[in-house]
This record gives structure tokens, C-alpha cells and sequence, in this order.
């Protein structure tokens, strides 16, 4: 995967936050304050006329010498400088070659994009981005036009993102959510701001600094009061959502420079507008601090299920007999271990690792568990088991928490976690893998009383993280084509990797099934004997209108992201641009359906209709998550490279770490 081209690629395009470090000021700085005058010639007036000789031939080269095109720009610059194709007298000279590749430009991939981005999107009629002419002709010049179609769809993406957060700054801020249709916001969360958090790092992402400021600027003036005020949250949401937030951010605007930037590369975080880091890791550690209390007050392993953050109190859900959902106990490890990595305190890691070390001695069905944990007793409750609600993100954890401990190179301490998994997705191929009549569609069922011959066809939307998490674990997030070449996939890492690719399209046709070209909340397939009539999409030509029977009351859309979250996955593995095209019609879907005009996105009643119900609500997760992965896909793949993070399961983003778990936890 290739790490670096952005910034030269981009290099000429309007950016301010290049502009800002032009290379003849990193160039200028270098050389004064690194070896050339310290070892070189520090105390000779020599010394500075060789410098000065030096910044004048590198001068000449910049702007005098130009390009293939004819044309002088800082691209020509790094051309010259040897940055990517290198110039003659580079390559004859060891000294100029150590001092790039010390002093080079700072990498800061999406931010560069988003010059371009802003072109594009500010060029034409936003509402219809698909039949825009590229007016720019250097835009135009510079990529095939197969890049440009794929650059005004980010560009799109952009803009949705934009009404989204313009709905919920208009309307809601500091509430947890928007309420886009009655314009006002409701606290679903908690009442602690949670889509100015979530989607904080997805405008880093996107390089809007304007957002970037007004979120940023929200958390740090308020968020803290919140925390100390607030009443009831429930940890599991509050962890993925905020504390995942918090910690993607803290990384993202330049906080953590032990591990690989936004690109992979050593310096490549993306210097944000908006609070210092130390801001939101103080924030971190302070609500970590606070949800500790789940594990400190619970009497086994498992971690109660809702927190009292203003009490630092916490007590088990009110359903259920007090149980947790298996998903959500087991959905805390990224974020309190990188807690603990980034605030040097093992606590949070060490509370949250132990819910997967007791979990490993728990009896399991060929690896897979029911949805309920007590944690009074510690043991499973009930039988039922599905990769679903409550259910889904322990399976996608096992592989996570897996990879981000460095379980790719030799971490030994984490080693069981991919065992659990691999056990697991073997379980799953076995039990719950099976396929609609008459069409043949791959799918994922549930065993509702934990037993063979109680199998039920139904799969939720949810479910769909599993093909891009298949994927990932086929190929540690390394393409598809290096992983063959190299000799590194198993036999079951092949026969993983086609599973993910059956099941993506599986959620995909559970989008074009529907008239709305939205997937439902819920699915059931058809299997053998089962005669059900009448509950298509409403869409008389589907293909799978037989195979896919959605039920009244699972005809909802929430605005989810596991499909395009697969899709993107699956793109960067697989290099397929068939997931993009599918991504786009999903994101054309979302703006015809979901999308209020005032500002803002809502769920939906009614996928099968035309003119559905809007029910009025937006989740945060639509801004976390679906239209981040969504920006990824269209998106180069050097952003972000799977080899370099693992996005936590509400799609923020934490930097795979290599020196194993005990040196965090010890
Ligand atoms: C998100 O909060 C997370 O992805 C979670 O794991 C499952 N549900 C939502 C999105 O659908």
C-alpha cells in the first residue's frame, strides 16, 4: 500500500494548512537549526556562505527550474528535492538525500484532499454532484477521469456531512442528538453533547477546520461540566461514541506521536484547528475515570451496565435481571487500553482485558455466546445467540482488540483473543451461514434457544459488519492481491475472505431490494418450505425480491453504517471499485430519503415506500460513522491505512500500536 503520495500529490492545490509550511520555510528552518550548522560549520562564517550558496541553488531549482508541464509549482520543488522522483544531483549526493529524508515536508494526506474537495464542491449544483462538469482545468489535468468521477463524490460526501452538522449547530448543540424535522435537540445519551463528539474526528477527517472549531471548541468550554453534572449514561454507548471520540481526536490533532499518523507515515497526524490535544486526552482520562466505576463497583468481571457519571456510581441495567448485553461489555477494550497506553495508567486496560480473560474460561457453542452476561454471577444468561443486537461487536473485538495489541506481529499476550475469534467465525460458518431460496443469497441466521433445529433466517442490518470484518481478518488489513503474493493466506483466510465478500453483497441487495433503495432494519430470508408472500421491498424488478421477505414492523432505516462500513473495508482489501459504486448508491439513497431540507438527516419508518415517515431523529452515528466510511471509500486508500488503525465499532479511529500488551498494561 502505498504510504505516502498524497502531500506531493496534492502539493499544489489551494490548502491552507500547507501554505502554512511552505518548503522553503521547512527547508530555511532545517538547515539553521539541524546538522548543517551545528556539525558542519557552527562557527565559521564559511559555514553560513555555504548555506546561504546552498538556499539560493535550492531557490533556483524551486521557481526558476519548471515542470514537465511547464509550469513552476512546489511540486516541481519536491521533484527537484529528490522527494518522490528524484533529481540527478540528488541521487549523486548521500548528504542531500539524508537530509530529506530527515526534513521533508510533513504528511498530511486528507487535509491536502480537501483543497481539492472544496474546488470541486463549490464548483457546481451540489444537489446533483454525479452530472457536474470538473471545471478547473488543473483539476481536470492532473487525474483520469475516472478519479474525478470519484473525487466530486467525496466531494458530495462533504457536503452531506456539512448538513448534518449545519442542522445540529442550527439546532441542537450541546444536545446529544437532532431532531432534524421539529428543529430542536434531545438528549438520548445522557445529555453530554454526544454528536459534537462523534463527529469531531470525521471533520478532522474531512479537513472542515470550520467544524472542527465549533465541535472542538464546544468540548472544551463545556464537556467537562457536563460530566460532572450529568446524570445516567450507559457505558457501553458512552465509551464507543465519546471516550472513542475523544481518543481519535486526541490522535488525530497531533497527540500522539509514539505511532504512525493519519497516512501511516511517522509524522503524518493532521495538525487540526481547534483545542491542543491535551484537551480531549484530559477529557478522556476524566470520563474513563468516571465509567471505572462500572468495573470497580460490580462484583465479577463484567462491568454493570450504566454509570452515573456525576455520582462516579454505577449499577446494572434495569431489564433483563440486571444482565449487560454480551456486545457491550465486550465493546470497551480499544478505547480503555489505548486509555491506558496514552495516559501511562494501566487501569482502564487492565479492567476492561479482564472481561475477555474471564470470558475465555465461559462455555461457548463452537465459540459463539449468547447475548446476555450477568454480572453478579459472571456467567452468560440465556441461550440465544446471534450476530445481531447485543450480540455483534464481542465478535468484532476478539479481532480488533487482537490486531491493535499487536497480535499481527508477535503478541503473544493477546494471542487467545484471536483463537476465541477464529473458533468463533468457524461457529459461524457452521450454525449460522446459510442460503436464501431461490437465489442463493449468503446470509447470517440466529439461534434464538441456543439450539441447531431452532434456527431462525432473520438477520439484522447490524449484522453487516461482519463481511468487512471477515475481511479484515482474512488479510490483517493488508490488500488482498500483497496478502496471495506473499504466501500469507491460509486456506480458512481464503475461504474468509470469499464468505465477506458473499455476505457484502448480501447487505448491499438488502439496499436494492427496496423501492427507497434503503435497507430495513431487519430481514428474513427465504429458506426451503417457507412460503411467506407479499413483504417485498416494494420494488417489483429486484433480483432478490423472492429471497429477502422484510416484516412491517422491521421496515425502519436508522441511518446505519455497517454496509458501507463492509464496503469500504472490502474496497481497500480488495480493490474492487464494484463496493464503491454500491457505496455511491447508498449515499444517493440517503440524500433522496433521509434528508431535511432545514438541516440534518432523519431515520425513517417505512424503507418500502416512497414517501416514508420521517421519525424525526439523527443519529450521531450517522456523522461517526456512516458518512466517514463513506468519504473513506470514495477516498484515496492512503488515508487511514488498515495496516496502520483499527477503527473502533462507532468508526473512530485508534493507531494499531506494536510493542505488545504487557508494556501497556504492566
Ligand atoms: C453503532 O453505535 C456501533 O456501530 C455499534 O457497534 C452498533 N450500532 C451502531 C450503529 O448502527
Amino acid at each position: 500500500m502505498a504510504l505516502l503520495p498524497s502531500t506531493n500529490r496534492d502539493l499544489q492545490y489551494d490548502n491552507a494548512k500547507l501554505r502554512r509550511r511552505s518548503a522553503i520555510r521547512v527547508v530555511v528552518r532545517a538547515l539553521f537549526s539541524s546538522g548543517v550548522r551545528r556539525r558542519c560549520c557552527s562557527s565559521c562564517g564559511l559555514g553560513q556562505l555555504l548555506a546561504l550558496l546552498m538556499l539560493m541553488g535550492l531557490g533556483y531549482l524551486a521557481f526558476l527550474q519548471p515542470d514537465q508541464s511547464g509550469h513552476t509549482n512546489n511540486k516541481s520543488l519536491l521533484r527537484n528535492l529528490g522527494g518522490y522522483n528524484g533529481h540527478r544531483w540528488m541521487k549523486d549526493s548521500p548528504f542531500l538525500k539524508k537530509f530529506w529524508s530527515t526534513h521533508r515536508l510533513p504528511n498530511l494526506p486528507p487535509k491536502l484532499r480537501l483543497g481539492l474537495l472544496r474546488q470541486v464542491s463549490s464548483s457546481g449544483n451540489s444537489s446533483n454532484h454525479q452530472e457536474n462538469e470538473v471545471k478547473l482545468p488543473f483539476i481536470a489535468e492532473r487525474n483520469s477521469p475516472e478519479e474525478l468521477v470519484w473525487i466530486k463524490r467525496q466531494a458530495a460526501v462533504v457536503d452531506a456531512f456539512k448538513h448534518a452538522w449545519n442542522g445540529y449547530k442550527q439546532f441542537a448543540l450541546g444536545f446529544d442528538e437532532l431532531q432534524p424535522v421539529s428543529r430542536r435537540g434531545i438528549n438520548g445519551l445522557g445529555g453530554i453533547g454526544a454528536t459534537a463528539i462523534d463527529a469531531l474526528d470525521t471533520a478532522m477527517i474531512m479537513g472542515l477546520d470550520d467544524v472542527v472549531e465549533e465541535a472542538g471548541g464546544w468540548i472544551e468550554k463545556e464537556l467537562a461540566n457536563r460530566f460532572s453534572h450529568q446524570g445516567q449514561v450507559n457505558l457501553f454507548e458512552t465509551t464507543i461514541r465519546v471516550l472513542g471520540g475523544l481518543l481519535s481526536a486526541y490522535h488525530l490533532s497531533g497527540g500522539d506521536t509514539s505511532v504512525p499518523g493519519i497516512d501511516g507515515s511517522k509524522n503524518g497526524v493532521a495538525l487540526s484547528p481547534g483545542p491542543k490535544p491535551e484537551v480531549y486526552l484530559k477529557l478522556a482520562k476524566d470520563l474513563g475515570d468516571r465509567l471505572m466505576a462500572a468495573f470497580e463497583t460490580s462484583p465479577s468481571a463484567i462491568p454493570f451496565s450504566d454509570v452515573v457519571l456525576s455520582a462516579r456510581s454505577a449499577h446494572p441495567a434495569a431489564g433483563e435481571r440486571g444482565a449487560s448485553s454480551t456486545s457491550e461489555v465486550t465493546t470497551l477494550q480499544l478505547e480503555f487500553w489505548y486509555l491506558s497506553k496514552v495516559t501511562g495508567d494501566p487501569k482502564y486496560g487492565k479492567a476492561a482485558m479482564r472481561v475477555f480473560e474471564h470470558i475465555k474460561g465461559l462455555p461457548k457453542l463452537e465459540g459463539l455466546v449468547p447475548i446476555y452476561m450477568n454480572p453478579h454471577s459472571g456467567t452468560f444468561q440465556g441461550n440465544n445467540i446471534r450476530l445481531g443486537s447485543r450480540g455483534d461487536s464481542y465478535y468484532e473485538y476478539l479481532l480488533k482488540v487482537w490486531i491493535q495489541q499487536g497480535g499481527v506481529g508477535d503478541g503473544q499476550d493477546v494471542q487467545y483473543l484471536r483463537g476465541m475469534y477464529d473458533e468463533a467465525m468457524a461457529g459461524v460458518k457452521h450454525l449460522l451461514v446459510a442460503k436464501s431460496v431461490p437465489n442463493g443469497l449468503t446470509f447470517v441466521g440466529e439461534l434464538p434457544s441456543g439450539r441447531n433445529e431452532d434456527f431462525s433466517p432473520k438477520m439484522d442490518h447490524l449484522v453487516c459488519f461482519l463481511a468487512g470484518n471477515l475481511a479484515l481478518g482474512a488479510t490483517r488489513g493488508f490488500p488482498e492481491k500483497d496478502a496471495k503474493e506473499s504466501g500469507f493466506l491460509s486456506e480458512k483466510d481464503v475461504q474468509d475472505l470469499a464468505l465477506a465478500k458473499e455476505l457484502a453483497r448480501t447487505c448491499y441487495e438488502m439496499y436494492n431490494v427496496t423501492i427507497t433503495g434503503l435497507a430495513p432494519e431487519i430481514a428474513y430470508f427465504r429458506t426451503e418450505g417457507d412460503h411467506t408472500e407479499g413483504m417485498d421491498g416494494g420494488k417489483p424488478d429486484a433480483q432478490y425480491k423472492e429471497d429477502i421477505i422484510i416484516k412491517p414492523l422491521d421496515r425502519h432505516n436508522l441511518l446505519r453504517p455497517e454496509t458501507v462500513e463492509s464496503l469500504f473495508v472490502l474496497y481497500r482489501i480488495t480493490g474492487d471499485s464494484m463496493y464503491r459504486e454500491w457505496g455511491w448508491k447508498i449515499f444517493q439513497a440517503f440524500e433522496a430519503h433521509t434528508k431535511i431540507s432545514t438541516g440534518g438527516y432523519s431515520s425513517i419508518d417505512d424503507v418500502t415506500v416512497a414517501n416514508s415517515y420521517k421519525r424525526d431523529k439523527m443519529e450521531t452515528f450517522f456523522l461517526g460513522e456512516t458518512l466517514k466510511y463513506l468519504f473513506l471509500l470514495f477516498g484515496e486508500d492512503d488515508v487511514l491505512p488498515l495496516s496502520y488503525f483499527v477503527f473502533n465499532t462507532e468508526a473512530h479511529p485508534l493507531p494499531i500500536t506494536w510493542e505488545g500488551a504487557n508494556s501497556v498494561l504492566s
